[in-house]
């Protein structure tokens, strides 16, 4: 645990004691201070009870005096659709509003540090798609090469969870647009930007605000290197507001289509070959294309933000290489759970928008889609360029009627609950055919999460037998 520091015998409310509301209970009472907690939900608040610390309704007025700081979870609104009645007593009150996140950089250093050879470092990646497994896959190449490191952040881990880094060790965190809009600190060695496109937007205000929430991760504290994905404007507009120009390499431009040959330093991949560029010049290059872990363009893009870092680390580019090939990839991220009569089943749960289910869309050839859940605005109407590679599909959920309406001449059936779907699917495939789950919505109007959703998933195709 990383105790937090700065708020010796002072009250800090804390509103949301999930994961990271209850790291954020022990990591201020380790640092002295006195946190005043609630949850919305009884069973949380019994859990935090529990464990000694004192409850607060914080939606009422009698209990903010002296109150110095609120800390607030990813998952409660602060500002859209609107502030939280905890939240908004805070506003109202000039009372400051953080999180864990801001929390863990302001309480990171440590006096201890002195006695180091390297001082750690903290790598954040940020971005629309493909957060989670860069993340994890540069925690995993970090591993292979020997060198300290731990993870955290919305990859599931509270950051206030973490253990007190050892000497050159390398946090390497996921942040949400959630976490990155609140956090008061947010101080990276290195920032990595992904790609973007729309999501969450009603808790943003719009493409604007999702934009700005994670631009903040760039712009608040200023990391000393930026690897920053330039396929779509926001990312390019993003690169260019950090360099001096073109030759600048505090930033790093990767591309998951482009050749990136200008004066400064690049990292792209192109028909599965993965090169990397610093000053006009080619200093590396891989064959993405027979490493199991991460299949498709769009995890070649991942795969060229996780070179890019793990480069201004200071690791060789044959230790990275021979890492990626031991990458298992994580679950329900194009998962393949199942073989069957030369059919594959693969489980991308975690495809809950439109623009990771196009990426799905694209990594294979014949595909027997089963999509659906709790669509979000617009549906699936961006999907259509991207829909001659589906067979016919399986419609699920909430969403499969608004869904069918939008698929044109695309055959499918609504299936409704995904036995059905699986049931359909497998009994029509032909053997060269996938099964694919990409649902292009959210889970919870059958689910609590994607998770067992795809667990779901995998427990059908299991029971289809031989
Ligand atoms: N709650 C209230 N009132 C409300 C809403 C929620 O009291 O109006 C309470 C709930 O009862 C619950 C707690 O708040 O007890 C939940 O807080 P939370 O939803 O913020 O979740 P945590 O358990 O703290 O988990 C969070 C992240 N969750 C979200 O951002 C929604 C986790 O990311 C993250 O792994 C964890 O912190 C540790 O850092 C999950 C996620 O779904 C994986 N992220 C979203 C995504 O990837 O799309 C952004
Ligand atoms: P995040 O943590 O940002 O949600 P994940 O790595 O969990 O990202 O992947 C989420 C979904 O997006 C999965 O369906 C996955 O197959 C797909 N995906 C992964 N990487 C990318 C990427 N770079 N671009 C678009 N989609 C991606």
């Amino acid at each position: 645990m990383i105790p937090v520091r700065g708020y010796e015998n002072r009250r800090v409310a804390v509103l949301g004691l999930g994961r990271s509301g209850l790291a954020v209970l022990h990591a201020l009472a380790a640092g002295g201070a006195l946190p005043l907690a609630w949850d919305d939900s009884a069973e949380a608040r019994a859990r935090a009870e529990a464990a000694g610390y004192a409850m607060a309704d914080l939606a009422r007025d009698r209990d903010w005096q002296d109150v110095a700081l609120l800390v607030t979870s990813p998952g409660i609104p602060h500002l859209y659709p609107a502030p939280h009645p905890a939240i908004a007593q805070a506003l109202r009150r000039g009372v400051p509003v953080d999180n864990d996140i801001g929390l863990f950089f302001r309480s990171w250093g440590s006096a201890d540090w002195d006695r180091f050879d390297q001082p750690p470092k903290v790598v954040a990646v940020t971005g629309s798609n493909g957060k989670s497994t860069t993340t994890a896959l540069i925690h995993h190449v970090l591993k292979a090469a020997g060198r300290p490191t731990q993870m955290a952040g919305n990859i599931g881990r509270g950051v206030l969870d973490l253990d007190p880094p050892a000497d050159g060790e390398v946090v390497v965190l996921e942040l949400s647009s959630y976490q990155t809009e609140l956090a008061r600190a947010l101080t990276p060695d290195i920032a990595v930007f992904t790609n973007l496109s729309p999501d969450h937007l009603g808790r943003h205000g719009g493409m604007g605000g999702y934009f700005a929430a994670k631009a903040r991760l760039f712009t608040l504290g200023g990391p000393d290197r930026a690897v920053i994905g330039v396929d779509e404007t926001e990312g390019m507009f993003l690169a260019g507001a950090l360099a001096e120009g073109p030759a600048d390499d505090r930033v790093i431009r990767v591309s998951a289509g482009q050749k990136l040959e200008g004066p400064g330093w690049s990292v792209f991949a192109r028909k599965g070959f993965l090169a990397e560029w610093r000053k006009g010049r080619q200093v590396a290059s891989v064959d993405l294309r027979g490493i199991s872990g991460l299949p498709g363009a769009h995890n070649h893009q991942n795969a060229c933000c996780a070179w890019a870092t793990c480069r201004s680390l200071g690791l060789a580019p044959r230790e990275i290489e021979a890492a990626f090939h031991s990458f298992a990839g994580l679950p329900h991220r194009s998962q393949l759970v199942a073989e069957r009569g030369g059919v594959r089943f693969v489980n991308d749960s975690k495809a809950t928008n439109v623009d990771s289910a196009a990426r799905a869309l694209q990594a294979f050839p014949r595909i027997r889609w089963i999509a659906g859940g709790l669509g979000k605005e617009g549906g699936i109407a961006a999907l259509a360029p991207h829909l001659g590679s589906v067979v016919k599909a399986y419609l699920i959920g909430h969403s499969a009627r608004d869904f069918a309406l939008q698929l044109g001449q695309t055959p499918h059936e609504i299936c409704g609950t995904m036995e059905q779907a699986v049931a359909r699917a497998a009994a029509e495939a032909r053997p060269g055919e996938v099964v694919l789950l990409a649902p292009a919505a959210a889970s919870f109007d059958q689910y609590p999460n994607f998770e067992k959703r795809g667990e779901d998933f995998a427990a059908r195709v299991a029971a289809l037998g031989d």
